[in-house]
């Protein structure tokens, strides 16, 4: 680790400088400097990931695997190495463990779609939370009807909490996979994951996480969770969208069916017979988003530069001075109120609908996300249609947080 990094780490983050990396955070909306509360949907990039995909394309752009003449190869070389820093980052065991897909959705459906063709059968189950993105609800609502599996649920209170009590019965239903959020897009509850995971792994069960709300927020060690399949999104991590991962234990990717057919996944094709290639690239059909890897590797440097210590700590502090703040505000309602929680406020206040609200903050400059957040069954559950979300991340300050608390108020003023 270099030396500049070291002093940064123990000194904490230097919030201003770090804002300088974001040239989008210098925007001005309606006359009003940007305040970017709708991290939780997609996170701005550092000058490192805009500069890096840039210089992919201006000096290497090539197709990779493919190709002996020299930017082919300089391509590849570019592109592998982003499966090694995920690698790393996450704590895999094995590089070849990393699968490259379009971001966490595509990563739970390539899980849903060829885990259950080969272990789901009629009268089996796979569990989820209430408080599940719709990303983790329908790709296996669709495999449990082709299957003619079921779809079960662990219950959430009214805290926005899983109620746990209830998962041994659950699990004792023919579970055969458990899919959780690690920490929920709606209410910002950090779900009990290692109560979940030990739960299903005593009864032999494996457990995917949805990490797309968790990897930006906390350091992740897949192998330390002995978690089996884990999904998250470039995006919401500073990198570009349209990329994702899927990590699997080697073990479980080994026995899965490829995902989609095509190039890339084979070692020999025949019109009698294709054999599918090694792991990862069975199951990495077709072109690669070679881009897509460069940036998200440059977004992984960049962050542990600043260290996930100093990023967490700070988020914290963060977080706590938002609750106060929101907490303060007359008629307004947390929807969550988990003790754990992190990255996420949802909200309403008196019978303002959100989306006025939101619209009355966006003419203020102040980005936040209206609506069920893809969340629409633990929106159902509270009763309500949605809520107001503001998303923090480490480039966000407290007089942020005390512009979203002006601007509530000026809402209330005009419709309260
Ligand atoms: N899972 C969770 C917990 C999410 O928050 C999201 C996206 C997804 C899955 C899907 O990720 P994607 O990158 O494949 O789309 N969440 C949100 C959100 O809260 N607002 O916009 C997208």
């Amino acid at each position: 680790m270099s030396d500049t990094v070291t002093i940064k780490r123990k000194r904490g983050l230097d919030i201003m400088k770090v804002r300088e990396d974001f040239p989008i955070l210098r925007t001005t909306v309606f006359g009003h400097p940007l305040v970017y509360l709708d991290n939780a949907a997609t996170t701005q990039k550092p000058l490192a990931v805009l500069e890096a995909q840039d210089r992919y394309y201006t000096t290497i752009n090539s197709n990779v695997h493919r190709g002996v003449h020299f930017l082919s190869q300089q391509a590849t070389e570019a592109y592998e190495p982003g499966r090694k820093k995920i690698a790393a980052f996450i704590h895999a065991r094995h590089t070849h463990e990393i699968i490259f897909t379009k971001g966490t959705t595509e990563s739970i459906n390539l899980v849903a779609s060829s885990f259950g063709r080969k272990f789901l059968q009629k009268g089996d189950a796979i569990l989820v939370t209430a408080m599940e993105h719709h990303s983790n609800i329908v790709p296996w609502q669709m495999i449990c009807e082709e299957r003619g599996a079921l779809l079960k649920v662990i219950p959430v209170n009214e805290k926005g909490e899983l109620v746990l009590d209830e998962l041994d019965g659950l699990l004792k239903e023919r579970v055969k996979l458990v899919a959780l959020n690690y920490i929920s897009n709606a209410l910002g509850t950090v779900n009990p994951v290692r109560e979940v995971l030990r739960a299903a792994h005593g009864m032999g069960i494996p457990v995917l996480l949805d990490a797309a709300q968790a990897i930006q927020h906390t350091e992740i060690d897949v192998q330390e969770l002995d978690v089996d399949f884990l999904a998250f999104s470039a995006h919401k991590i500073y990198g570009p969208t349209g990329f994702g991962v899927l990590y699997g234990k080697e073990e479980w990717l080994n026995q899965l069916p490829p995902y989609q057919g095509g190039g890339e996944m084979i070692k020999t094709v025949s019109f009698e017979k294709t054999v599918y290639n090694d792991l990862p690239y069975k199951f990495e059909a077709g072109t690669p988003d070679m881009a897509g890897s460069v940036g998200l590797g440059a977004a992984l440097d960049y962050i542990q530069s600043l260290g996930m210590d100093n990023i967490r700590t700070y988020e914290h502090e963060l977080m706590a001075y938002a609750l106060d703040a929101l907490r303060g505000i007359d008629g307004l309602r947390l929807i969550g109120e988990a003790r754990e929680r992190a990255g996420v406020l949802s909200f309403l206040v008196g019978s303002i609908h959100p989306f006025d609200l939101g619209e009355i903050l966006d003419k203020q400059g102040i980005a936040v996300r209206t609506g069920h957040h893809c969340a629409q069954p633990i929106m159902d559950q509270y009763c309500i249609p949605g809520t107001v979300r503001a998303s923090l991340a480490f480039y966000n300050t407290k007089s942020e947080i005390d512009a979203l608390v002006t601007g509530i108020h000026k809402a209330i003023q005009l419709l309260g």
